[in-house]
């Protein structure tokens, strides 16, 4: 069976995953695409095939789409999962799940309604080779209990749009999310430091931030979000147990002897980075629509990062710890 995929959103990372289900996933099809931008749509949908939907919710009704791909912007994501729950379609859904709690919570409680799982949340991190293999590493106990987690999230640089808000909501997700997986343990509290910030910024932007989080297990985390760091697209990733720590590796890369320099190459942007991750990500939503069973990060993944990244942005404002409580994970998502 082939697998029609219909794709809300044709920006950036829509582009991409549009070009990885055409060219890299077998079993899988882009049949339909909707854009508010209609020209952005015509476009992708001329490179890969497929036909311009009037809009995300005709795309998603439609007989043509067995299962959504939701690459718009984060405040839209709600409404579009709710609407693919409620034709009870498959959708693997961009961080975030929702911009609220609430909204996260209206999609947890559509889909046990529903009694399955429907939903996927893009944190592509958990399909990266060496995410995967911290988390053996942890699992499996070579580096005795985790004590300390020490993360870096860094971006070359941040548009006008990008705000001191998006450093939690849309940047340090990925590290929260990456966090409660790795120790498989959820974050009780959030704060935020701020050193000055860099000259290299738009005004209105504080960057760097180092965010603070603590798991009910009492493990620590460090983050430093720089998004105007100038250099590259770094992320770090160390976990110090009582036996030892694990580093994330950096990308294997080759190591250049030139001009009197020895070193490597760092990766510009998320793509780069973490292609492989997107590519084992989509492969695996795929696989998982064609076999009918739901898996990766859940709508409650979506809904966890989503509560901490709201603590995170009210640390920002108030310069506290705020503590975080996410409740009871329901059956479904044991
Ligand atoms: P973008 O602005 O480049 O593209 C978003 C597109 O969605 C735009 O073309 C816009 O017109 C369209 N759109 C917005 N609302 C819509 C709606 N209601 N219906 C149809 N189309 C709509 O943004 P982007 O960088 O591609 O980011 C999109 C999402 O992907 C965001 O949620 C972002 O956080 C996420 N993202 C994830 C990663 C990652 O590393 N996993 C990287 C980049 C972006
Ligand atoms: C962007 O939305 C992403 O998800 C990238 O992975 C992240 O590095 C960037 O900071 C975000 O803005």
């Amino acid at each position: 069976m082939t697998v029609r995929i219909g794709v809300i959103g044709t920006g950036a990372i829509g582009r991409e995953h549009i070009e990885r289900v055409t060219r890299t996933v077998s079993g899988a099809r882009i049949s339909a695409v909707a854009d508010l931008d209609t020209a952005a749509a015509e476009k992708a949908a001329a490179r890969c095939g497929a036909r311009v939907a009037a809009s995300g919710a005709e795309l998603i009704g439609a007989d043509d789409v067995d299962a959504v791909l939701v690459a718009s912007w984060g405040p839209t994501h709600a409404e579009h999962v709710l609407a693919a729950v409620a034709a009870a379609k498959p959708v693997l859904c961009e961080k975030p799940l929702a911009t609220t709690v609430a909204d996260c919570r209206r999609i947890m409680a559509a889909e046990q309604r529903l009694g399955r799982r429907l939903v996927q949340v893009g944190f592509m991190r958990r399909y990266d080779p060496g995410y995967r293999e911290v988390k053996r590493a942890v699992e499996d106990g070579r580096i005795g209990r985790p004590l300390l987690m020490h993360c870096a999230h860094r971006n070359r640089s941040a548009p006008l749009a990008y705000t001191t808000e998006m450093a939690a909501q849309d940047s340090a997700v990925h590290e929260i999310d990456a966090a409660r997986w790795l120790l498989a343990d959820e974050i009780v509290s959030a704060q935020v430091v701020l050193p000055r910030s860099t000259s290299r910024r738009h005004p209105h932007l504080a960057d760097p931030q180092v965010m603070l989080f603590e798991t009910a297990g009492g493990v620590r985390i460090d983050v430093e979000v720089f998004v105007n760091c100038q250099y590259g697209y770094d992320v770090q990733c160390e976990t110090v147990g009582e036996l030892g720590l694990i580093r994330l590796p950096d990308p294997a890369r080759p190591h250049l002897r030139a001009a009197a320099r020895a070193g490597t190459e760092i990766d510009q942007g998320w793509g780069e980075r973490f292609s492989a991750a997107f590519d084992a990500e989509l492969r695996a939503w795929c696989d998982s629509v064609a076999a009918g069973t739901a898996s990766g990060p859940s709508a409650w993944d979506g809904y966890a990062a989503t509560a901490v990244a709201a603590a995170t942005v009210e640390a920002q404002r108030t310069g506290g710890v705020v503590p975080v409580a996410v409740g009871e994970r329901p059956a479904l998502y044991a």
